[in-house]
C-alpha cells in the first residue's frame, strides 16, 4: 500500500462558499480532491460540479494545456504546435514593444476574470498590465457593477455586507435576486436552512421557482425587471401602517422625505399588477422584514438587468426605511470584500506602476473594441473566456478572427477563446500552486495550498508575468515579487497573526471571535457620511436624485425574457469540457412555462430556434412551472464548441449597458421562438 498524506486547501472559484478542500495524495501524486470534513462549509463534500471537474477534467492530462503552443491555422480553428516558453514570451514581448514605442500601448487590451479568484492567481498580472499602460476590461462589467455603484451611491461602499453569523439574531432572511440552491449550495444547505430551522423566516424574491424558493416560507414570483416597483410596495405597506423606522431615518438618512411621494403612491395593488405578485404576499412579505432585525442577500442576478442599478437603489432604500442596519442580525451582503479582512487591493494590482494612467472599457464594449485597429491591436484572456461569457458573441467571434490581432490566449484548456489566439499559454489550477482565497461572504481567510506539480511546463499566472516583465526587460521589483513574500505580506495586512503554513495545517481561519455588526458605527462614507436616499452624486452622473418607481414591460408579440443565471452542473463556462458533466447536462435546453410552451406548440424534449437582432440559437424545450409566462431559463456556460451552431446563449445577448456602471444587462434578453 502506498503512504497516503493529504493536504488542506480551498477552492478559488467565484462562489460564496470557498469550501475547504482534502487533496488526498500517494506516492506523491494527488489521488482524490474531496470536501474537508473539518471545514465548516463544505463539512466533508464539494459541490456536485466541482467533485466530478476537480477529479476529472481539471486532472486530466489529455485535456490540459501542458506547453505554450502557437497558432498554425486559421484563426478560430485551434491549430497550434508547441514552442518552448522562450519562443513564447520572445514573440510577445517584441509585439508588446512595438506597440509600446509607437505610442499605442493602449491598444493592448487585457480581459480576466474568474478563472481562479485567488488574491494572487486573480491578481498579480494586473502589474504587469499597468507598467505596460495596457486596456483593462473592466471584469466586474460583465457581471456585478451596477450593484457595487448603486450601493457605492446610497452607502459609500458595497463591499462591507453582513456577518453570516448575525444570522443567529435574525427573524427574516430576505434572498432578493440570487438562486443560492445552485451558486452557493452550501450556504443554501446550512447557513439558509439551518438559520430556518432556528426560527427565521425565508423570503425569496425570485422570477423563477428555483430550489431556496421553494424551501422559503414566502417567495414572491416577480416578473424580472418590476423589482424597483415592488421595492416600494414593500415601503408602502410599512409606511401606510405607521411601521418605517423614524428615528433611524432621520439619524443617518439624507433624503428620505423626497421618496414619500413615489412609496404612497405604489400601492400593493398596483405593484401587483406590475410585478406579477398576489397583493397579500407583498403585505406579508413587508411585514415580515420590516419586523427585524433582517438580512437582505442581494444576489447578482437581479441586478444584471437594464435599470439594474436602480433596482438597487430602491432596494437599498428599504433597508434604511426599516433601519435593518448597526445591529445584531440585521443588515444586507452584496459581497464582503478584502477590505473588510484589511486587504488592500493596491497591495496586489500596484496602480502606481501605471505611470501613463490606467485605461479600462467595459466588457459591454468589447466586440466593438475588438473590432476596431486603431482601438485594439493586442488581446490577452488570462482566468476568462470571453467567446463563451461574453455578450454579443457571434460579433466577438467576428473580431477575434482579425488577422492583425494578436492575441494571447492564457488558460487551463483549450477554449472556445483560445482557439482564435497567436499564442496559448498553460496555466497551473488552483491546486498547484499556493495562494490566498478571501471568501465574498463569510469573513474568513483561507490557504490555498499546491498539491500537485502542473502538467508538463505550465505556470502559474503570477510566473507567467514575472517572466514576461523579464523578458520585456523591466526592472520595477513589484514585476518580480515572488508569491511566498506577497504572501506573508497580504497576510500580515489581515488579522490573522500565523504565518501562511500555520494556515496552511488548518485551511481556515476565523478573523473576528464574535459576529461583527455591518456599519456599528453608523458612519457611512458618502459626502453627506450619512445614507443618501437622494443623491446629489447621483444627479452630477445624470440619474434621478431619487430611485424611480419602475418595472419593465412584459415582454410583447409572442417574445420571451431569457434569463440565464448560474447552472448547477457548471462555474460559468468551466466543466463545459469534462465527459461527465456534459452527460449529467445533456443537450442545451430552454425551459418554458406549460402555457408559453402550449401556446407556441412546443412539446417536451422539441427543437426550438431562439431568435432575434443579434443571433439565432438552437435548443431542447423543457416544460416547468418553475419558472412563469413570458420567461425562459437558459443556464449559463455552455460550451459555444461543442452544443448545436457553434454558440451559447450570449450569441443572443447584447451589449446593451445597464442604467449604471456600463454594465451587463444579460438579463433583459428578449426572443422569439421558432420551430426550426
Ligand atoms: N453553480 C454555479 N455557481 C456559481 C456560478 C456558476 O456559474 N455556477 N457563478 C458564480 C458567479 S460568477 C456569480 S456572479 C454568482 C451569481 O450568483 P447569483 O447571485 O445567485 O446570480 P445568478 O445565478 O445570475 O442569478 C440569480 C437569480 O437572479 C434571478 N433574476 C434574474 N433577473 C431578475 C430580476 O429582474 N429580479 C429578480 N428579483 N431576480 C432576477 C434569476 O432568476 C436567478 O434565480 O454565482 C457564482 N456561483
Ligand atoms: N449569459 C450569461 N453570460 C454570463 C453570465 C450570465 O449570468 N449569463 N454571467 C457572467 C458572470 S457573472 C461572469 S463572472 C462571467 C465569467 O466569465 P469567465 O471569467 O469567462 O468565467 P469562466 O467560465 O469561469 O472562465 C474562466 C476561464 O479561466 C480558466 N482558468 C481557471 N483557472 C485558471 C488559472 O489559474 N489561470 C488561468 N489563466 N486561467 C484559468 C478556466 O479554464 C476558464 O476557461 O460570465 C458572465 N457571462
Ligand atoms: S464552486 Fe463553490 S460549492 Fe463548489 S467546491 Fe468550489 S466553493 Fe464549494
Ligand atoms: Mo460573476
Amino acid at each position: 500500500m502506498a503512504a497516503a498524506e493529504t493536504v488542506k486547501t480551498t477552492c478559488p472559484r467565484d462562489c460564496y462558499d470557498a469550501c475547504g478542500i482534502t487533496v488526498t495524495r500517494k506516492n506523491g501524486i494527488i489521488a482524490n480532491v474531496l470536501g474537508d470534513k473539518d471545514h465548516a462549509i463544505s463539512r466533508g463534500a464539494l459541490c456536485g460540479k466541482c467533485a466530478i471537474a476537480y477529479n476529472g477534467a481539471w486532472r486530466d492530462t489529455a485535456l490540459r494545456l501542458a506547453t505554450p503552443l502557437k497558432r498554425i491555422g486559421a484563426k478560430g480553428k485551434g491549430e497550434f504546435k508547441a514552442i518552448s516558453w522562450a519562443e513564447a514570451l520572445g514573440q510577445i514581448a517584441a509585439k508588446f514593444h512595438d506597440l509600446i514605442d509607437r505610442g499605442a500601448a493602449r491598444t493592448i487590451l487585457h480581459t480576466h476574470y474568474t478563472g481562479t479568484v485567488g488574491l494572487l492567481g486573480g491578481a498579480y498580472p494586473v502589474r504587469l498590465f499597468n507598467r505596460i499602460g495596457a486596456t483593462e476590461v473592466d471584469p466586474d462589467t460583465v457581471c456585478n457593477k451596477a450593484g457595487h455603484a448603486a450601493l457605492e451611491l446610497v452607502f459609500g461602499n458595497s463591499l462591507e455586507g453582513f456577518d453570516p453569523r448575525t444570522a443567529r439574531d435574525s427573524k427574516t432572511i430576505l434572498v432578493w435576486g440570487a438562486n443560492p440552491s445552485h451558486s452557493a449550495p452550501h450556504q443554501d444547505k446550512f447557513w439558509l436552512k439551518e438559520a430556518r430551522a432556528a426560527g427565521a423566516r425565508i423570503i425569496v424574491i425570485d422570477p423563477i421557482g428555483h430550489d431556496t424558493a421553494k424551501a422559503a416560507d414566502i417567495h414572491l414570483k416577480l416578473m424580472p425587471g418590476t423589482d424597483a416597483a415592488l421595492a416600494f410596495a414593500l415601503l408602502n405597506v410599512l409606511h401606510s401602517k405607521g411601521l418605517t423606522d423614524k428615528a433611524f431615518l432621520a439619524a443617518h438618512t439624507i433624503g428620505w422625505q423626497e421618496l414619500v411621494p413615489v412609496i404612497e403612491a405604489m400601492t400593493p395593488a398596483r405593484a401587483s399588477t406590475l410585478c406579477g405578485v398576489p397583493k397579500t404576499l407583498i403585505e406579508e412579505a413587508a411585514i415580515a422584514y420590516g419586523a427585524g432585525p433582517s438580512l437582505l442577500w442581494l444576489g447578482q442576478g437581479v441586478q444584471r438587468q437594464p435599470t439594474g442599478g436602480n433596482v438597487f437603489r430602491a432596494i437599498a432604500a428599504l433597508v434604511a426605511f426599516t433601519g435593518n442596519l448597526g445591529k445584531a442580525g440585521a443588515g444586507f451582503c452584496y459581497m464582503n470584500g478584502t477590505g473588510s479582512r484589511g486587504i488592500d487591493m493596491t497591495t496586489l494590482t500596484v496602480p502606481s506602476l501605471a505611470r501613463n494612467g490606467a485605461s479600462s472599457i467595459s466588457h459591454m464594449d468589447l466586440a466593438a473594441t475588438l473590432e476596431d485597429p486603431a482601438k485594439a491591436n493586442a488581446f490577452v484572456n488570462w482566468n476568462n473566456n470571453p467567446a463563451a461569457s461574453s455578450p454579443d458573441q457571434g460579433r466577438l467571434r467576428r473580431a477575434l478572427e482579425r488577422d492583425d490581432l494578436f492575441h494571447v490566449a492564457i488558460d487551463l484548456f483549450r477554449t472556445d477563446t483560445t482557439a482564435y489566439a497567436d499564442i496559448v499559454l498553460p496555466a497551473a489550477s488552483f491546486l498547484e500552486f499556493n495562494d490566498l482565497v478571501m471568501p465574498y461572504f463569510d469573513l474568513t481567510v483561507s490557504a490555498q495550498v499546491k498539491a500537485a506539480d502542473p502538467p508538463g511546463i505550465a505556470l502559474s499566472n503570477q510566473e507567467i508575468f514575472r517572466r514576461l516583465a523579464r523578458v520585456m526587460g523591466y526592472d520595477d521589483p513589484e514585476l518580480f515579487e515572488t508569491d511566498e513574500a506577497l504572501i506573508s505580506r497580504l497576510l500580515a495586512q489581515t488579522p490573522y497573526r500565523g504565518s501562511f503554513a500555520d494556515l496552511a495545517r488548518i485551511g481556515t481561519a476565523t478573523l473576528f471571535p464574535q459576529p461583527r455588526i455591518q456599519f456599528a458605527e453608523f458612519v457611512f462614507p458618502t459626502p453627506s457620511g450619512r445614507i443618501e436616499l437622494a443623491s446629489r452624486r447621483a444627479e452630477d452622473q445624470g440619474l434621478p436624485r431619487v430611485p424611480l418607481p419602475h418595472a419593465d414591460a412584459r415582454p410583447a408579440d409572442g417574445r420571451v425574457r431569457i434569463l440565464s443565471p448560474a447552472s448547477l452542473w457548471l462555474m460559468n463556462s468551466s466543466y463545459g469540457n469534462d465527459k461527465v458533466i456534459r452527460r449529467r447536462l445533456g443537450p442545451p435546453t430552454i425551459t418554458l412555462h406549460p402555457d408559453d410552451a402550449a401556446e407556441a406548440g412546443f412539446a417536451e424534449g422539441d427543437p426550438i430556434l431562439l431568435a432575434n437582432e443579434n443571433g439565432r440559437l438552437a435548443l431542447a424545450v423543457t416544460i416547468s412551472d418553475m419558472t412563469q409566462r413570458g420567461v425562459g431559463i437558459v443556464h449559463k456556460g455552455r460550451w459555444p464548441g461543442a452544443s448545436a451552431g457553434d454558440a451559447n446563449i450570449n450569441v443572443l445577448v447584447s451589449g446593451r449597458k445597464s442604467d449604471m456602471a456600463e454594465s451587463t444587462t444579460v438579463h433583459g434578453t428578449e426572443v422569439r421562438l421558432l420551430h426550426p
